[in-house]
């Protein structure tokens, strides 16, 4: 596996629900794969789960990791092609990621979406650029537009915890006081749908995803009906695709509190258990009342992180 941004990357999921589940029965038992190699980790904005799994996965499977704050321990760098640096960005990506990639053997990126160009963040020019530059296998840590080691340990999750073969799994839109990106809920519908599994996701009007993550799922604008015989709650907020209306993107469009998921949503829901990728804003997103029941899966869910940084590296490894 030379990239790991789309669910069809990791081929199939059966097999990959298989693995993981070997790995969570012996996560060192792979520690000979990653002996005298290195994986770079590198930061363009913050982290808590992800800098720690990928660090722990990288140590289960005996590899070394280096991790690097972009702007904090390195030089600003320039990410954009043709432009006269005379500004406060000392040096240009197209240097800094062949010199990378010298160190290393696996990179990983977290660069999220800038949300002023759509056009830019949706062609995911900073990520490509390390696909072209650093001659290794490349990982999105949550890239402009998908976020797929979430998406995988969201999807071991639902495995760990359905009670149906084909689970209806709900992704729903929630208020947040920040414009923030369409990574997580882009890659979350995108391996839910290759998962097989019934989707349906619902938001206000304006808040459409983008059709090639979306495609198999249904779209429903009434939140209370999405949620009718659900067996999975997934809530995250995003800022506007600009799918309908290109110059509203990145915007926010609503600050509708009654899309909180609380126990009035959950109640119609067959028995659903909660999840969110983390981090989140309590009582914005959910409440505490639903955030701190035995429906929540969140704590579950981001340990799965570590298993799911590590399947993608293992896959690595084992194609070097
Ligand atoms: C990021 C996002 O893509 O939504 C990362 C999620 C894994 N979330 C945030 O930036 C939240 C920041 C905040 O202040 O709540």
């Amino acid at each position: 596996m030379r990239t790991f941004f789309n669910a069809e990357d990791i081929g199939n999921l059966d097999k990959a629900l298989s693995e993981a589940r070997a790995i969570k029965a012996d996560r060192y038992a792979w520690k000979h794969l990653g002996r005298d190699k290195t994986i770079l980790l590198v930061f363009f904005n913050n982290s808590l789960r992800t800098r720690l799994s990928s660090q722990k996965a990288a140590m289960n499977l005996g590899m070394n990791a280096i991790v690097l704050n972009i702007g904090q321990d390195s030089w600003r760098l320039e990410t954009e092609l043709g432009v006269v640096m005379d500004g406060d960005k000392s040096e240009h990506l197209r240097e800094a990621i062949p010199v990378m990639g010298s160190y290393c053997d696996i990179i990983g990126v977290r660069s999220f979406a800038s949300l002023s160009d759509r056009e830019a963040d949706y062609a995911e020019t900073v990520l490509q650029q390390f696909v072209a530059y650093s001659g290794r296998p490349v990982i999105s840590l949550e890239s402009a537009t998908v976020h797929p080691c979430q998406a995988l340990a969201d999807l071991i999750t639902i495995d760990e915890y359905k009670r149906k073969t084909t689970p209806k799994v709900v992704l729903s839109w929630a208020p947040h006081p920040k414009a923030l990106p369409q990574a997580v809920p882009n890659s979350f519908a995108q391996w839910m749908v290759a998962a097989g599994y019934e989707v349906v996701i619902c938001h206000p009007e304006g808040y459409e995803l983008d059709p090639r993550f979306t495609g198999g799922a249904k779209i429903e604008y009434d939140q209370m009906k999405a949620f009718e015989g659900a067996d999975f709650v997934y809530a995250k907020n995003w800022s506007c695709p600009g799918v309908v209306c290109p110059e509203d993107y990145g915007k926010i469009l609503s600050t509708d509190m009654s899309w909180t998921v609380g126990s009035r949503q959950m109640a119609v829901t067959d028995n659903a258990r909660f999840m969110h990728c983390l981090p989140v804003r309590r009582n914005m997103i959910v409440t505490d009342e639903v955030i701190d029941s035995p429906a929540s899966l969140v704590i579950p869910e981001a340990a799965n992180r570590e298993i799911s940084a590590q399947l993608v590296m293992k896959r690595m490894l084992e194609a070097l």
